[in-house]
């Protein structure tokens, strides 16, 4: 299949503005790969197909994750904003037949981030912040971050997230947090 496959499976999928979304996650994605030599043509894939099943019904994103093998944790089985991500990496593992790792990796933990998260992963997770269309307080910051390192936007982005949700006073998962100390910490040894 090619990007204007997955394209019209979106386009399909998703209300207009959500499949915007996804246009524009994959373009800055190719804009992030380009700039810190991640693989485009995955970024681009990653980045069009990786809110999928953002509005699938739970039956269908809990039927996809078991046919793909994957066990939830009780904190992501009881966070519904957990589980597109794990869903639409399953999806296309077991829907689409894509087998690339790297691309069902950065599908998997673009809403969390995680410990030890591949070029790939990395670029697919920012982009997701940076997307033309994001107008949140903070946009600039994660902008100017994405433009000076992938190290300094991946700590702007684990921090925003944190900060984030312990606001609204909602579990944060453990690879949200244990992906935040390795940068923040891969940072700190660096300054020493
Ligand atoms: O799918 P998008 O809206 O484009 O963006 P996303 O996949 O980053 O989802 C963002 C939402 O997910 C936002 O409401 C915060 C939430 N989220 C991200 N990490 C965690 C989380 N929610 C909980 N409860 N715990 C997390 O670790
Ligand atoms: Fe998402
Ligand atoms: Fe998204």
């Amino acid at each position: 299949m090619t990007v204007k496959d997955y394209d019209k499976i979106i386009k399909d999928r998703l209300s207009s503005k959500r499949y915007e979304h996804s246009k524009n996650v994959a373009k800055e994605a190719v804009r992030l790969a380009k700039k810190y030599g991640a693989d485009v043509q995955k970024a681009e894939i990653a980045g069009i197909l990786h809110d999928i099943t953002k509005e699938a019904e739970q039956k269908e994103q809990f039927d996809v994750i078991e046919k793909a093998g994957i066990e939830l944790t009780e904190l992501e089985r009881s966070t519904p904003k957990l589980w597109h991500a794990i869903s639409g990496s399953a999806y296309i593992k077991v829907i689409l037949g894509i087998d690339d790792e790297d691309i069902i990796n950065a599908i998997r933990f673009h809403t969390t981030g995680r410990c030890g998260m591949s070029l790939l992963e990395k670029v697919i997770f920012i982009a997701d912040f940076t997307s033309a269309e994001r107008d949140y307080d903070g946009v600039e910051k994660m902008r100017k971050a994405a433009d000076k390192s992938l190290e300094e936007a991946m700590i702007e982005g684990m921090s925003f997230t944190i900060c984030d949700l312990a606001d609204r006073k909602l579990p944060i998962a453990p690879d949200t947090f244990k992906g935040y100390n390795e940068v923040v910490f891969a940072k700190s040894k660096k300054n020493k």
